[in-house]
């Protein structure tokens, strides 16, 4: 069964690479006929890794391609996932599996109540990499990729061992959803307000612990609690483990990007808003982040 890896970019290159080089058949989807027509000119996805580049020529094609899909890997970010889906999902067949790889929460609904007839998986990674060049992209940190849903594990999981990209089943997707959500909203809007690396927030608890309170509230309020155990605590222990690094919203601001703002701070202001839940420094935050887009020219959505 062919691997379709809809977005060309970090996360998605690096999972098409990694299965093309196991020998599996995979499929790139190229966003129009010019970045198709660059894909094809480049010969594939080159991945570096370790300081040693290799280029990989997995085949590409458009959205408008007639194969049907079975299986889909979405790696795009989570402003763009509703319109992705969409551009395929007349190629979907029944029961396809979809693996939504969206950082945030909001994109994974959007997407499920867009494909009735697929059944979707959501996915979360610890894994690094980032675009050197059109297509040729650097894998810069090991990690872990967490998925699941209720039912049971699929049988291709042995083809991501095969593949050598780690993964992680669990049958508790929404927590571990909910527990990075709550990490990156006490974190990440913050490293770019003070334009800071993570290991600097430590010298901004002051501001960081109530805001933890908040999202410990919201959880428990969305049915979460599971995921608010003890948040304060481990956005310390990221903090520290990830003093040197810029957060990835941080990355998307320094270059001019648009960021994840809705599928962070945007859903939590909308969630604790439908749940009645008190949450003045999240909005407060919120409000922050988007003035300082807003004074870069940055999209405020
Ligand atoms: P990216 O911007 O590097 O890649 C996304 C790609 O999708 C781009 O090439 C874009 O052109 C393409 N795309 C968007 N819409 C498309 C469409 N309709 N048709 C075809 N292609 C389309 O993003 P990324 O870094 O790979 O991140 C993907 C998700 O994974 C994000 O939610 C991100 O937060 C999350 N994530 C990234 C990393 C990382 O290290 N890069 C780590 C963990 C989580
Ligand atoms: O996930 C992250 C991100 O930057 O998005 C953290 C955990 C904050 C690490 O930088």
């Amino acid at each position: 069964m062919t691997w379709h890896v809809l977005g060309g970019g970090s996360l998605g290159a690096l999972w098409a690479a990694r299965l093309g080089r196991a020998g599996l058949p995979v499929q790139l989807i190229l966003r129009n006929p010019q970045r198709l027509a660059a894909y094809r000119a480049a010969g594939g996805l080159t991945l570096v890794e370790q300081d040693a580049a290799q280029t990989h020529p997995v085949p590409g094609q458009l959205a408008t391609d007639s194969q049907p899909i079975e299986r889909l890997l979405l790696a795009c970010k989570a402003y763009d996932a509703l319109a992705a889906i969409s551009s395929i999902e007349t190629r979907l067949r029944p029961g396809a599996q979809v693996l939504l790889l969206q950082n945030g929460l909001g994109s994974q609904e959007q997407v499920a109540t867009r494909v009735p007839q697929a059944r979707c998986i959501a996915l979360s990674s610890t894994e690094g990499a980032f675009r050197q060049d059109d297509f040729r992209i650097v894998f810069a940190g090991q990690g872990q990729n967490w998925l699941g849903d209720a039912q049971a594990p699929p049988e291709w999981l042995k083809e991501l061992a095969l593949a050598g990209i780690p993964y992680q089943w669990t049958g508790q997707m929404p927590t571990r959803l909910w527990r990075k959500f709550a990490l990156n909203c006490a974190i990440n809007p913050l490293t770019v307000l003070h334009d800071c690396r993570n290991g600097a927030l430590l010298e901004h608890l002051d501001e960081i612990q109530p805001l933890c309170a908040e999202l410990v509230e919201l959880l428990n309020h969305a049915g979460q609690a599971d995921a608010a155990v003890a948040l304060y605590e481990q956005v310390i222990q990221v903090l520290q483990a990830t003093a040197a690094n810029l957060s990835s919203m941080q990355q998307d601001v320094r270059a001019g990007r648009r960021t994840e703002i809705d599928y962070l701070l945007g859903y939590a202001s909308t969630c604790a808003a439908r749940l009645q839940v008190p949450a003045p420094r999240l909005q407060q935050l919120h409000l922050r982040l988007l003035e300082h887009l807003r004074a870069r020219g940055l999209p405020c959505a």
